[in-house]
């Protein structure tokens, strides 16, 4: 018997990204007994079928994973907490912390910079909302200036003082002649869901949601993360 496909006739679709997202998610996946049947990278088809015939992959750009859900689009996306956050994704079901692809949201810009100053940093980011948030909370004004990549070069050619980024090995920022300056949040990828295809899928979901669950705390039972979450 086929939950997901029975319940509205169409196979369940998981919402992915290439990249570090997609390699870190496939053993987790792999545990609840769901792969895509492809390897995106080598396949230029944008819905990859699953394993099991009642799921199948779409591929798309990391920042679009919470619209695909939201919409309906997918019934399930893998995402970054940052895109999340940035993207706000009102209505998105988030059910798990998956526990890979950490990161964090930094504050980053030249060593002498100087943050308790009153002046009015440029800060160049892609992620204008979280910044916006972060720096009003912080009572400082500043400008910020949308970018869609490679933050990290705006201080160097005077496009801005500052930039916000998700910052790993803080080894690009250091290539740059740059550091991290301020803490904004500490990033991971979550699992998140359609609202209503969990309402109406709800046993094939919970189900699919429980191995992966189970997956990501046999990880990390035999290797503790880092902030000891
Ligand atoms: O490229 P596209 O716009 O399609 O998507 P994306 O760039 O958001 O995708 P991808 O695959 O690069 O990142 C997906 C997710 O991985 C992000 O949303 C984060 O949640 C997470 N993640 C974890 C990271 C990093 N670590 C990371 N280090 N995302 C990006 N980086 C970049 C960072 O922007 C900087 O340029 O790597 C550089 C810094 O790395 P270090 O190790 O030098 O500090
Ligand atoms: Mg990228």
């Amino acid at each position: 018997m086929n939950a997901g496909r029975s319940d509205t006739g169409r196979r369940l679709r998981i919402a992915l990204s290439k990249g570090r997202i997609f390699d870190e998610t496939l053993p987790l996946f792999d545990a609840a007994g769901i792969r895509p049947s492809e390897d995106p990278e080598k396949s230029r088809k944008l819905i990859l079928p699953g394993s099991e015939a009642d799921v199948e992959f779409l591929i798309v750009r990391a920042s679009d994973v919470p619209t695909y859900v939201q919409h309906g689009g997918a019934d399930l996306g893998v995402v970054g907490k940052d895109v999340l956050m940035e993207h706000g994704a009102e209505g998105v079901l988030e059910p798990l912390d998956l526990k890979i692809a950490r990161c964090r949201l930094m504050v980053a810009g030249f060593p002498e910079t100087d943050l308790s100053t009153s002046r009015r940093f440029r800060v160049a980011t892609k992620y204008t909302d979280c910044a916006r948030r972060h720096f009003a909370r912080m009572g400082r004004q500043v400008e910020i200036i949308k970018l869609y990549g490679s933050m990290e070069l705006a201080p160097l050619v005077g496009l801005s003082e500052l930039i916000v980024d998700v910052v790993d090995t803080g080894s690009t920022l250091k290539a740059n002649g740059l550091v991290p300056l301020e803490h904004i949040s500490h990033i991971s990828s979550r699992l998140i869901v359609n609202r209503a295809s969990m309402k109406i899928r709800h046993a094939r979901i919970s189900e699919i949601v429980d191995r992966i669950a189970d997956a990501v705390n046999a990880v990390n039972a035999v290797r503790p993360s880092p902030d000891g979450s």
